[in-house]
């Protein structure tokens, strides 16, 4: 690919932040405050419209309910809209309240269930309140004990709440189902591989598909054949960037493995074009990532340049020259013609990239002296 398309295409590659990685977060021990967080959802808005300004990386903002509950939706989209960003994905919780302590939308006691399938439906209404077109499922649901639950009668009362769920939502919207190999559900997950989440997708109909989340998978799982599988099915649906180096750890996307990151985006250019403006619609691109002891804002920052980095190496593997290797079985030349890129150090393409948009070239350089950013952080900590 010409070095002017790749630029191009870099320039209209847009990620979707998660509200929840502005706030505080942390491990399961304890979150501790780091300073200049969100402290409600407006906030985060505000976070997301300022990463957006100094990146042009942003295309919209998803968010967390009841995390991210207010009064009137309307508001909050005008609010976001009116600061330069959108409303993404919806995200529905169903692993912090009470009565979820046996299940959500496989719980065996129906006014639960109910509880949980009405909580849906109530983030659909969000949806179009909203003009989001994502509702992004996790489901927690599953047991800790061997005999805790029978296996098959809750299978079957998730998949009667999913399909109840879907008959509400309007032909726009898409359900993405995400799954997660274990935790909180130690012993048991009723959504625990892609497997399972492509079976359901394709028994209820064509606007639900899978999420994968980079987090979700047991180790030395093949997550790029896992991105190749779906995508030719037609069934991938998103993507929770984060990374991981035990199990759900929500690290940095990029920090830890890039190479398997890129060679996830060399399967994904092979479906998708990641830089059309209409993308999100055919792939919701996500950040899920729990940045706990990092400041919010830099963390955010660094994930989108990490993602930048990794899509403009993608971009430059010889496609053709790769399949030419493949056919000969010349393995050597395949591995090669992949590393050729990868090995590539696209940082001056960046630069260039956001020295024609206007935008600071060195993005984590620049939050270091920006008065707007310190101002923020001061005003915040004096009020906490
Ligand atoms: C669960 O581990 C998950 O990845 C889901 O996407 C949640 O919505 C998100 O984390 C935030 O807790
Ligand atoms: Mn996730
Ligand atoms: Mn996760």
């Amino acid at each position: 690919m010409e070095l002017t398309e790749i630029k191009e295409k870099i320039k209209n590659f847009k990620v979707e932040v998660p509200s929840w990685g502005f706030g505080k977060s942390g491990t399961r021990f304890h979150a501790f405050h780091i300073p200049g967080e969100a402290r409600n959802v407006y906030e985060k808005i505000d976070d997301a419209a300022f990463v957006n300004k100094i990146t042009d990386a942003v295309s919209a903002v998803a968010i967390h309910i009841p995390w991210d509950k207010v009064e009137d939706y309307k508001v909050l989209k005008e609010y976001a809209e009116e600061k330069g960003v959108k409303i993404g994905a919806v995200n529905p919780n169903y692993f912090e309240d009470e009565d979820y302590l046996f299940g959500s939308l496989s719980n065996s006691n129906l006014k639960i269930r109910q509880k949980a399938i009405d909580q849906t439906f109530e983030c659909i209404e969000i949806m179009k309140e909203t003009n989001s077109k994502i509702l992004s499922m996790w489901i927690p649901d599953g047991s800790n004990y061997p005999g805790q639950i029978d296996f098959n009668k809750s299978f079957e009362l998730l998949e009667d709440s999913l399909k109840q769920i879907t008959k509400h939502l309007e032909k726009d919207m898409t359900m993405l189902l995400e799954y997660k190999f274990f935790e909180p559900a130690f012993y048991s997950t009723l959504l625990f591989d892609w497997g399972t989440s492509y079976m359901l997708s394709k028994e209820l109909g064509e606007n639900m598909k899978v999420l994968v989340d980079l987090g979700h998978h047991p180790q030395g799982t093949n997550i790029e054949f896992i991105v190749s599988l779906l995508s030719q099915k037609n069934k991938l649906g998103g993507f929770h960037f984060n990374s991981r180096k035990y199990a759900d750890d929500d690290l940095t996307v990029g920090s830890l493995n890039p190479y398997e990151l890129f060679l996830i985006f060399v399967e994904l250019n092979k479906f998708f074009d990641l830089s059309a403006e209409s993308q999100n619609q055919k792939i919701s691109l996500v950040l899920d990532q729990s940045h706990n002891v990092k400041p919010k804002i830099p963390a955010v920052v660094q994930s989108l340049n990490n993602l930048q980095i990794t899509y403009a190496k993608s971009l430059l593997v010889d496609y053709e020259k790769l399949k030419q290797a493949q056919e000969n079985h010349d393995v050597v030349a395949s591995e090669e013609t992949l590393k050729e890129a990868y090995e590539t150090d696209v940082r001056e393409i960046l630069r260039e990239v956001r020295k024609e948009k206007g935008l600071p070239e060195d993005t984590i350089k620049y939050l270091k002296e920006c008065d707007e950013y310190w101002k923020m952080v001061k005003e915040r900590e004096s009020a906490y």
